[in-house]
């Protein structure tokens, strides 16, 4: 495998983790495919290229904290733990089984380096501007990273956590969007409307960064701008595609919570590419 530049080095862990994510809700036979494909390069760039740690991801050496708001991509979170060597592979293969620590939701009471449980949509900012709040308050220099998915936008809690955040000044909050334009029930466009979501989060006082949710040097430099700001929380809007890795599935929101078979499986593994690589990066 040619890791010889940060980009193919993380277009080789993002293929690693997109194989689990394909394995894992294969063998468990449900799962949420869709949006965790999409937000497979976003965690990647995070966990691979942000964060500072030795051991455990979630512990970082800066202090900083990792909360996955729409808790049902979870699987996507697993086999990045995973990937970083932090949790075992064969692990993953629990997922969802009775008395494994890898729920169909996180739940920090089953894996407490799950900063936070979640599953119910639109909680995860309010919890991550408390912690961005609090690490403030004791001085501490770390930063809150806040993934959320673009349907969650659609509850109303979380304007309510985006206007505290700007309100209290919480420069050490840094939220992304996966902006993947679907949800359960189809288009977020037809559900409830989210555009111009960019323009929505400035007018709440937030630094709007827009990127390439499938494009590394797009996604570090929209991390690195992030960290950069002063005085105000910022958001990094990553454009994605729903399933990003299997062509047949791409862009269906029919795949936001199906998956494929252990028929289907071999030509979804396929279609990823050769490894190293998704098709996209070659
Ligand atoms: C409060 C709450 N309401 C409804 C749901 C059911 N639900 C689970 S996922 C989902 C769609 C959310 O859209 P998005 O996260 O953008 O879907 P994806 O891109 O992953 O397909 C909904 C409505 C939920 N988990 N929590
Ligand atoms: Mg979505």
């Amino acid at each position: 495998v040619d890791t010889s530049s940060p980009t193919k080095k993380l277009a080789h862990h993002a293929y690693e983790i997109r194989k689990a994510i394909l394995e894992m809700t294969t063998i468990a036979g449900s799962g949420h495919l869709g949006g965790s494909l999409s937000s497979v390069d976003i965690l990647t760039t995070l966990f691979f290229y942000v964060l500072n740690y030795s051991e455990n991801p979630l512990q970082t050496i800066d202090n900083d904290r990792f909360i996955l708001s729409c808790g049902h991509i979870c699987p996507a979170l697993y086999a990045t733990l995973a990937e970083t060597g932090y949790l075992k592979k064969e692990e993953l293969l629990t997922l969802r089984q009775l008395n494994s620590r890898l729920q169909g939701h996180p739940s920090h009471t089953d894996l407490p380096i799950v900063e936070t449980s979640s599953g119910s949509l639109g909680q995860g900012l309010s919890v991550a501007l408390g912690k961005a709040l609090a690490l403030r308050l004791k001085r501490e220099k770390g930063r809150v990273y806040c993934f959320m998915s673009d349907g969650e936008q659609e509850e109303g809690s979380v304007w309510e956590a985006a206007m505290a955040a700007s309100h209290y000044c919480a420069n050490n909050l840094i939220a992304i969007v996966d902006r993947n334009n679907l949800q359960i029930s189809g288009a977020t466009e037809n559900v409830i409307g989210l555009a111009p979501l960019g323009e929505k989060y400035r007018a709440f006082g937030w630094r709007v960064i827009e990127a390439d949710g499938h494009n590394f040097a797009s996604l570090i430099n929209a991390f690195k701008e992030a960290r950069e700001v002063k005085q105000r929380p910022s958001v990094i809007i990553a454009k994605t595609v729903l399933g990003k890795g299997v062509k047949s599935i791409e862009n269906n929101y029919r795949w936001h919570g199906k998956v494929f078979s252990g028929q289907e499986l071999k030509e979804a593994l396929s279609d990823l590419g050769t490894k190293g690589t998704t098709r996209s990066e070659k």
